[in-house]
């Protein structure tokens, strides 16, 4: 391939844009794309006009003698040397993807180094003598943005893929970085501009012979559409805990075996256990997954009236845990009498909903489901043995469903939104809602037309056609160096 002849496409999508502040948009990028630590691989990312170029100043052939070219689409071996002192670096694996079939639809070079810190700064050292500039946060997925090779939500899908907590959440932010949240936003944008120009129409051409404008149907689209994006809001809504996953404090009386049940449903010995009521002073949590929805356990000091101050301030503790939480798992002891002390903790945990765990089911029961029942305010009971391990799977569904369960009553067609992109959702809604009570109670077109666009302009952030610098600023800010 000859050097320098770059096909890189104008960095704007939909309108002009300021690139990134301090930055010019046509600068060759460079950075360490692999975690900073020791690894079998390092990968130093190039994009850009310069790419090829800067590369092949650095690349030497195994011998470290000649000019290595590199080969497009194909692997090279070779090594990469300094470009002022031609001292050998490391030796590596170059990749060039011209443009426009790259991530960033630009130029780019990747080195596969060995993956220390040492080789991998010396080497982007030296792309960088050579004229590339140090890469910002999220800068690479920006110019995948920009050039229009992925819209906005699917930008974000990247990030979410890297931070996966589950195969469920990797699922979902797989699917939209496919395009399907995209997909879905531009099928019901369609029917947004439509009805946007039905208006128009009838705003702009009044005499015309299309006749009256339909005021009736008119509601009604703008109904409908407002509620498809409700469903799809309600759908995203549920997709959320598999990304953000739910924090579920696990409360009771002392010696229930509260810990005991922490360890067993993390499948590790995570906190201390003994027969000593009180054991458990400050709070102890850990992430785990029930059924691919990310869970926070929270292991919670005993809830009782102490006269000791250490205890006391645990006991403080706990019931700032749970008013934190989202769900609680109450722990009964269920071969000991049900106590006051178990009411008074069913009774504090009944708002916050939750399971109640009927424990130490090895056990002779002295407590059935029907005593618990009456005071559990709805929560599920489910007898356990955290000692035996008996009913943690039943648990852990348990908690899994409500949590889902608990912000949306829907599980079927799952999508992944962030924060971000549900609000934007909710308000394209709530302006089509608007648009309808207006033409419904004999406002003017012309200002129906208006929360149209607005809905329009909502809709246009999740895809990006409209989000402004500082939305994408933030975005991408939020990205590592080297994405
Ligand atoms: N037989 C039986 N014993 C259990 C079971 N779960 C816990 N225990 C025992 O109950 C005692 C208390 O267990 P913990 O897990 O420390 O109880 P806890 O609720 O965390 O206690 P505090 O931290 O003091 O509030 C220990 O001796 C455990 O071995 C169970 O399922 N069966
Ligand atoms: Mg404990």
């Amino acid at each position: 391939m000859k050097v320098g002849q770059a096909r890189t496409p104008k960095l704007t999508r939909g309108r002009e844009r300021v690139y990134m502040q301090g930055y010019a948009e046509n600068d060759t990028i460079a950075a360490i794309s692999t975690p900073l630590g020791e690894g079998g691989i390092g990968i130093v990312r190039i994009s850009g006009p310069r790419a090829l170029e800067i590369a092949s100043r650095l690349f030497r052939d195994p011998s470290g003698k000649r000019h290595r070219t590199l080969k497009p689409w194909g692997l090279r071996y070779g090594i990469v040397v300094d470009p002022e002192t031609g001292e050998e670096i490391d030796e590596a694996l170059a990749s060039a993807m011209p443009a426009p079939h790259s991530f960033t639809r630009e130029d780019v070079v990747e080195f596969s180094c060995h993956g220390g810190i040492g080789p991998l700064s010396r080497v982007l050292d030296a792309v960088l003598k050579c004229g590339a500039r140090l890469a910002q946060p999220g800068e690479f997925t920006r110019r995948a943005f920009l050039s229009g090779r992925i819209d906005l939500a699917q930008a974000e899908a990247v990030i979410e893929i890297v931070r996966a907590r589950t195969d469920s959440a990797r699922r979902l932010a797989l699917a939209n970085l496919r395009g399907g949240l995209s997909a879905a936003v531009v099928s019901i944008r369609d029917d947004v501009v439509a009805l946007l120009a039905e208006l128009e129409a009838a705003v702009d051409f009044p005499e015309d012979d299309v006749g009256e404008p339909d005021h009736a149907a008119i509601t009604r689209q703008a109904r409908e559409t407002a509620s498809r994006l409700r469903g799809l809001a309600a759908r995203a809504r549920c997709g959320r805990v598999y990304r953000d996953g739910v924090t579920v404090a696990i409360v009771g009386r002392p010696n229930v075996g509260k810990s005991s049940l922490l360890n067993a449903l993390l499948g590790r010995s995570r906190a201390i256990v003994t027969d000593v009521p009180g054991t458990t002073r400050d709070a102890v949590e850990d992430w785990t997954n029930m059924r691919g929805v990310p869970v926070r356990l929270v292991d919670t000091a005993g809830l009782r009236e102490t006269d000791d101050p250490v205890e006391r301030l645990g006991v403080e503790r706990t019931r700032e845990r749970l008013d934190e939480a989202d769900l609680a798992i109450v722990v009964i002891d269920g071969s000991e009498p049900l106590s006051d002390g178990d009411v008074a903790v069913l009774r504090r945990a009944s708002g916050k909903g939750g399971a109640v765990a009927l424990n130490k089911s090895d056990l002779p029961p002295k407590v059935s489901e029907s005593d618990v029942v009456p005071h559990a305010a709805g929560m599920p009971v489910v007898r356990v043995s955290a000692k035996a391990g008996a009913g943690i799977g039943s648990l852990e569904g348990t908690i899994a469903r409500l949590a889902v369960g608990r912000v949306a009553g829907v599980s079927e067609g799952m999508v992944m939104a962030t924060a971000r992109q549900q609000e934007a959702l909710e308000r394209a809604a709530a302006a089509l809602d608007e648009a309808a009570r207006g033409v419904d109670g004999g406002a003017p077109l012309d200002l129906a037309a208006i929360d149209i666009r607005e809905a329009l302009f909502w809709l246009d952030q999740i895809t990006g056609r409209s989000a402004s610098d500082e939305v994408l600023d933030k975005i991408f800010s939020e990205f590592c160096i080297g994405k």
